[in-house]
């Protein structure tokens, strides 16, 4: 596709960045360089700002990090003036949020709503981005930072003869923002993750009579949700600062009371009690419980074991809780649901359960859903089907680096970039949690801040030293490739047929797409990287090179592992044949 039309930004200039999307990442990258006297603009496809939270209106959405934790810390007035009033905030109140810092740092100026990127390509001679939008504007950028969300663009699931369906079909993540009621109406939903975890509850308090439809059942930890208690708000009242310095300063960017016991060494009556106080804690505490949880299939059966039976304790129908729990992927290896009453809601007399394992979904037909037993009538049914995670979004633009090269054909293995930050042959193009960084294994406010903290600071200095391009050099990118392998290759992660491994989209590489060593090494990396002058990348001055480091060199400081799991991890990293870099 040529790229045509220009709009001509008012001084004729290319635009210093353009960031796409208006999600939290690119309210506070628009926010940040506006703030250091840049001229960027956003572009986005919808009609509000908020991002996950504008699109995933479906019944019980809600953040499964608590709310203290998953807010901005960049402004000090913004985070004291804000009060949550739950632990896990709902999405109106997200959005609201949004909506708010929006307002407060007058964004929506430079935000350019209901307008989606559909190319950009490069321009080597003129060292900018030509930028072309679905409703046919198109604009110069010398950045192009790609603001697009790990979780936004719906997989392509379809159904044979979904579109003969006489009733309503509803996505979670496109869901009407009128809201829809289900009173007296039979549903059915298609899905057992988050989205249908936190929406099923809702909808069968509803509906004249629900049917959820599992293929696989998911791991769910009660959020035990409601006010945020007084002593958790006062912890971190007196010290807002330092409270998110300890959540940054973690694996998941969340304080979590990451234990270094180790479950395959402690007694059970010890284990169970943990268990227990971290179960009744709620959401992700149950994480944190045992250090080698993650590592050792023995220690994740333990937790494994336990959660089983709280689903028995809460499902009344052995065979439904049997049906529920999980037996196919180890504990911690998907990301974890958090729910609220989730598991009892199975106990209605007006919620059914279908195996599709046992019953495939043969089609759709004009009354319902046929699967191979029988046929299911509904007025309404749900897709909570989820999504192509971490590329869909920037695998849909037609994005063309040096020499016209597609991305597509670049990630033709699997995403690879430097630090998922920058990827080789695509000058001047940053992704926020991208994949290869912690992004979704992590609370993604605390990641995005970092993110856009580290880019900021890149385009000044390239600025002060009138530096036109920054490239991640194929070295770098191959070295930070191979050390996300190492971080990951450790742990089960892999062993799960998960979104983060690409496994729900036909067709997908398989390749781990999160960076699995944690927030803090990450930030520590970066840091040094920047520290280092740029290590692992290209700099230039028009067709100048001005500076050239091609290796990537920086790694955790030795201690971050803790000291017990070393001699597993190294077993491990022999195994297939890797060794760390540095240990
Ligand atoms: P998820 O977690 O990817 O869940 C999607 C669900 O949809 C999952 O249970 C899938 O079963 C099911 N699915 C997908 N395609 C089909 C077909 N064709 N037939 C039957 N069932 C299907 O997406 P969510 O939106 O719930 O959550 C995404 C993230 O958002 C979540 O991890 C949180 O971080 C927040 P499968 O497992 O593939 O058998």
């Amino acid at each position: 596709m040529a790229i045509s039309s220009e709009l001509p930004s008012k001084d004729g200039q290319p635009l210093d960045a353009l960031i796409v999307g208006a999600g939290f990442a690119g309210m506070y990258m628009l926010h940040k360089l506006r703030g250091l006297g840049f001229n960027p603009k956003v572009v986005e496809a919808g009609s509000g700002v908020g991002g996950t939270w504008y699109w995933n209106r479906y019944p019980g959405a809600r953040v499964d990090i608590q709310s203290l934790e998953y807010s901005f810390g960049f402004d000090e007035e913004l985070e004291k003036e804000w009060r949550w009033s739950e632990r896990y905030a709902p999405q109106p109140e997200l959005l609201k949020y949004a909506e708010h810092v929006a307002e407060r740092f007058d964004l929506n100026r430079d935000i350019r709503f209901n307008t989606r990127v559909s190319a950009a390509h490069w321009d080597e001679a003129a060292q900018v981005w030509k930028v072309e939008t679905d409703v046919g504007a198109a604009m110069r950028c010398r950045h192009l930072i790609l603001a697009t969300g790990c979780l936004s663009i719906p997989t392509d699931v379809t159904f044979p003869g979904l579109d003969t369906f006489a009733g309503d079909v509803y996505r979670t993540s496109r869901w009407p923002h009128e809201g829809v009621d289900f009173s007296g109406k039979r549903v059915g939903i298609i899905g057992t993750g988050s989205s249908a975890i936190q929406s099923i509850p809702i909808i069968a308090s509803q509906a004249a009579h629900l049917t959820v439809f599992q293929r696989t059942p998911n791991y769910s930890m009660p959020a035990h949700n409601g006010p945020i208690p007084q002593e958790d708000f006062e912890a971190w009242a007196k010290d807002p600062r330092g409270y998110r310095a300890a959540s940054k300063d973690t694996v998941g960017g969340f304080q979590n009371e990451a234990s270094e016991a180790m479950a395959t060494a402690t007694a059970p009556e010890e284990i169970r009690a943990e268990l227990e106080r971290r179960w009744a804690w709620g959401g992700f505490r149950i994480l944190g419980a045992f250090a080698d949880s993650a590592v050792d299939p023995q220690a994740n059966r333990i937790v494994q074991e336990f959660i089983a039976e709280k689903i028995r304790e809460q499902v009344a129908d052995p065979a439904v809780a049997d049906l529920l729990t999980p037996k196919d992927h180890p504990f911690g290896t998907k990301r974890p649901c958090v729910d609220t009453g989730y598991y009892a809601t199975f106990n209605r007399p007006n919620v059914e359960l279908v195996n599709l394992r046992a019953e495939p979904l043969v089609r759709f037909n004009a009354q319902g859903i046929e699967t191979s037993e029988k046929t299911y009538a509904f007025d309404a049914v749900v897709l909570a089907t989820g999504f192509d995670a971490m590329t869909g979004a920037i695998d849909r633009i037609d994005l063309r680096g040096v020499g016209g090269r597609r991305i597509k054909d670049h990630w033709v293995e699997g995403p690879r970039t430097y630090l998922g930050l920058m990827v080789s042959g695509f000058p001047n193009m940053f992704t926020i949690t991208g994949p290869g960084s912690p992004s979704v294994l992590t609370n993604m406010i605390n990641s995005i801040e970092q993110h856009v903290e580290w880019i900021a600071d890149c385009l000044v200095a390239l600025k002060q030293r009138q530096q036109t391009s920054i490239e991640a050099s194929p070295e770098a990118e191959a070295a930070w490739c191979r050390h996300s392998t190492e971080a990951v290759t450790p742990t089960m992660l892999p062993q799960a047929n998960s979104w983060y491994m690409g496994a729900n989209v036909p067709g997908k590489p398989r390749m781990f797409m999160p960076y699995a060593g944690g927030l803090h090494t990450y930030t520590e990396i970066c840091r040094q990287v920047t520290a280092k002058g740029y290590e692992g990348f290209i700099i230039r001055q028009g067709d100048r090179v001005l500076s050239e480091s091609r290796a990537f060199t920086s790694q955790p400081a030795p201690g971050e592992i803790p000291e017990n799991l070393l001699p597993i991890i190294m077993e491990r990293l022999m195994a297939a044949g890797l060794m760390p870099a540095a240990t």
